[in-house]
């Protein structure tokens, strides 16, 4: 078996045969690129992939297997970076990604060359589908998605153009409001000499905290490193920067800390028409601990984290990250006896393997699972707090039915 690519290209032709490889989101993806996928490219861009053995290809990061007949070439270079950038997580966050999901489109709309409507419009949805695949679940994403094509209209394509860019920058004019307002819904809740204990990074979280200090209220935090990515980090740095005394503890530690907090505040990537909030992994057990021990749970989440589809039966994908970011290629050899060296694979093993073969992936029998979300229900959640005011989470559903009816559309349907 054998592969071809020339580095430094975008797009990476393979020769027939079984290749294995890793992305960013996906431990190991084995694609036949003549078989299964006819035409197949994979897009790569110079040294995010390499070679590791004659028929396996490890990338590096971002790296996504696309059929030829799915590449539109009219979306723009912007938006297939900002898609790797989502997905990657190197753009993280429910609100940060809807966000620039929405300037994406912007500058799709700007930097479009098509020179009739339909190819606008052709464009944009493939634009638009091209961001919608980074993050499963992170509602806000599909949501900004379907808000900015909904308001893209025009019989030229310097109208369609003009009234794209427009509603896309109303998009991010709305949802930085809305953060403000819930931000000053959320302070309410929060007393002077407060101590709140939090998970992972919300802005949404971080927008309560703020309009509370900005009251004159003394706040400390319980901060929650938050494994695998360890966005509690990001948390502690940026309480500091306003003066918020911070205990940053590791996760198994929060049982622990939680009667020395008055509040439990986390954010949500969606919430559920039953008042569910499904957020980073972590947060039910944390819920389910603070019930226990009687600290109330404030959930902070502007309306586009509510999940349209859950009002119709459906339920929120969770979505599954590389494992490496539980456990790197060191320690699964040192787990799995493999004596040699995991980077070292130019060499043989002491039982005369190949290097290049015993990979730091062979042992079958070794499976870690990285689900990035989890699902709190509803009886653990004392308050939604949105820009609309504050709810029980088992009223939700009548806020969500007022601003989104009944219609769940995919994004490029509108
Ligand atoms: C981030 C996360 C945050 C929500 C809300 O997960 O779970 O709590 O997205 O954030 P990840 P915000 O780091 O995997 O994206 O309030 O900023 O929308």
């Amino acid at each position: 078996m054998f592969a071809e690519w020339n580095d430094g290209d975008e797009r990476v032709d393979f020769a027939c045969g079984t290749y294995s490889m890793r992305t960013a989101d996906c431990s190991v993806v084995r694609f036949e690129p003549r078989q299964r996928h006819p035409d197949a490219t994979v897009k790569a861009d110079g040294d995010r992939f390499r070679r590791e053995t004659a028929d396996s290809i490890l990338f590096s990061s971002g790296v996504q297997l696309v059929p030829m007949a799915e590449v539109d070439p009219g979306v723009v270079p912007a938006v297939e970076s900002t898609a790797e950038d989502i997905a990657a997580m190197r753009i993280r966050g429910a609100a940060t990604i809807a966000d620039a999901a929405a300037a994406a489109l912007e500058t799709q709309a700007e930097r479009a060359d098509a020179d009739t409507p339909a190819a606008f419009r052709r464009q944009l949805r493939a634009a638009a589908r091209t961001l919608y695949e980074t993050r499963p679940t992170a509602v806000s994403l599909p949501n900004a998605l379907r808000y900015v094509l909904r308001g893209t209209a025009g019989e030229t394509v310097a109208d369609l153009r003009a009234s794209t860019i427009a509603r896309a920058e109303q998009f991010q004019r709305e949802l930085a409001q809305a953060q403000d307002n819930l931000g000053e819904i959320g302070a309410n809740r929060l007393r002077d000499g407060d101590t709140v204990l939090t998970h992972c990074h919300s802005t949404d979280a971080l927008a309560c905290l703020d309009a509370a200090l900005e009251d004159g209220k003394a706040l400390e935090a319980i901060v929650k490193e938050t494994r695998p990515r360890k966005q509690g980090h990001i948390t502690a740095r940026e309480l500091r920067e306003r003066g918020v005394p911070v205990t940053l503890i590791v996760d198994n530690a929060a049982r622990r800390y939680l009667d020395d907090a008055d509040h439990v505040l986390v954010g949500a990537d969606s919430i559920a028409a039953d008042g569910s909030v499904i957020n980073k992994i972590g947060t039910s057990g944390l819920a389910v601990n603070a019930r226990e021990r009687g600290v109330p749970v404030m959930v902070a989440a502007q309306t586009i984290k509510f999940h349209p589809d859950t009002m119709t039966g459906h339920t929120v994908e969770i979505e599954s990250r590389d494992e490496r970011e539980v456990l790197t290629d060191e320690e699964r050899a040192a787990i799995s006896g493999d004596g040699a060296d995991a980077t070292d694979t130019g060499g043989a093993d002491a039982e005369g393997r190949d290097g290049d073969e015993s990979t730091a992936t062979s042992d079958e029998g070794l499976t870690v699972e990285n689900p990035a979300f989890d699902v709190t229900p509803p009886r653990y959640v004392d308050a939604i707090v949105t820009e609309r005011g504050q709810f029980p989470p088992e009223s939700i559903v009548i806020l969500m039915r007022e601003l989104f009816g009944e219609t769940t559309d995919e994004p490029w349907d509108a």
